[in-house]
């Protein structure tokens, strides 16, 4: 089937244990008001909702440590994701996951690498989430996510699924990028990881940057995953998000994105990550997020 036309199946992660703040767990619930499935309908992608796990199993859990607070919840969780991801993938579907903090993007990947080879990953996010215990500033593993997947860190999120890297550092790329912790910045230089920041879109445009971070994601890879953290976009458009960052994404720089990812036809998945509706009680973060995850299925707003 063509990547263009798969069906897609929504999966839900109402978790906040990876931030510093509870809110991100309302993030699938705000966002499938927002129209979501209306909108796969719309664009004819099927639009599955998987049903929802066990979460208050996780409450009972009280593992946690000073430098990866709730590891226990956070693990839990992504054990939980990944074995659904992998069989939404199975089935030939495009997983779509909607958090959430960012830490549930450690099981998406661990749940997409078992079933796609040589996976590409596009990081679009204020942060890179590259931080290590040892380098993390907050202990919250949502900092965290990307370097786990790439086999930085603890060995309990490294090692999750047995494959111990899950993604090669020449075909991960972080898009938008305005907030650098000091050991995180030597953590990704140290990676190989490709880091286009706001610095990098003001200079050549967002239209280059997105070319040069597919070829990235692509190259010799059997799909693309797009982890998207709402707080890419500039907190003027989308207030609702525990860790906003001045000087992000413009609204038509964020659609411009989602539209070339879209036209590349590699991208097999993707992440809607740290929508909080309780930090915007007008819902203009979550309808922002459903308009961008029309652009990435095709929809062109002009
Ligand atoms: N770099 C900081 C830390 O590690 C904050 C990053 C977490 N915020 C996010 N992730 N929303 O993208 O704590
Ligand atoms: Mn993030
Ligand atoms: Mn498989
Ligand atoms: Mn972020």
């Amino acid at each position: 089937m063509s990547k263009h036309r798969q069906p897609v199946t929504v999966l839900p992660v109402p978790f906040h244990y990876g931030a510093s703040r509870p809110g991100a767990e309302g993030g699938p619930q705000a966002v499938l008001q927002a129209g979501l499935m209306e909108k796969l309908k719309l664009l004819k992608r099927t639009g599955t909702l998987h049903p929802p796990f066990e979460w208050q199993k996780l409450s009972r859990d009280r593992r946690s440590m000073e430098r990866m607070h709730n590891w226990g919840r956070v693990l839990t969780m992504s054990e939980d994701v990944a074995e659904a991801v992998h069989a939404i993938a199975k089935n030939g579907a495009f997983p779509l996951t909607i958090g959430g903090d960012h830490s549930i993007s450690i099981g998406t990947i661990a749940g997409l690498t078992q079933h796609i080879q040589q996976l590409g990953v596009i990081w679009i996010d204020a942060h890179a989430d590259m931080n290590t215990p040892k380098t993390t500033p907050s202990g919250n593993i949502h900092g965290m996510a990307l370097a786990a997947c790439l086999g930085l860190g603890d060995g309990r999120f490294t090692g999750l699924c047995g494959v111990n890297p899950k993604l090669q550092s020449k075909r991960v790329v972080l898009v938008g990028s305005r907030e650098l912790d000091e050991g995180e910045k030597r953590n990704i230089y140290g990676s190989g990881i490709t880091c286009f920041t706001m610095h990098d879109i003001d200079r050549i445009g967002m239209a280059r940057v997105m070319e040069r971070a597919i070829a990235i994601a692509s190259y010799g890879s059997e799909g693309i995953h797009v982890s998207f953290d709402i707080d890419s976009v500039d907190p003027g458009e989308a207030p609702g998000t525990g860790t906003p960052v001045r000087g992000g994404l413009n609204y038509r720089e964020a659609h411009l994105a989602m539209e070339m990812l879209y036209d590349c036809g590699r991208v097999t998945s993707a992440d809607v990550v740290e929508v909080n509706p309780l930090l915007d009680p007008s819902g203009r973060t979550a309808r922002l997020a459903v308009e961008l995850i029309g652009s990435l299925l095709g929809e062109r707003i002009l």
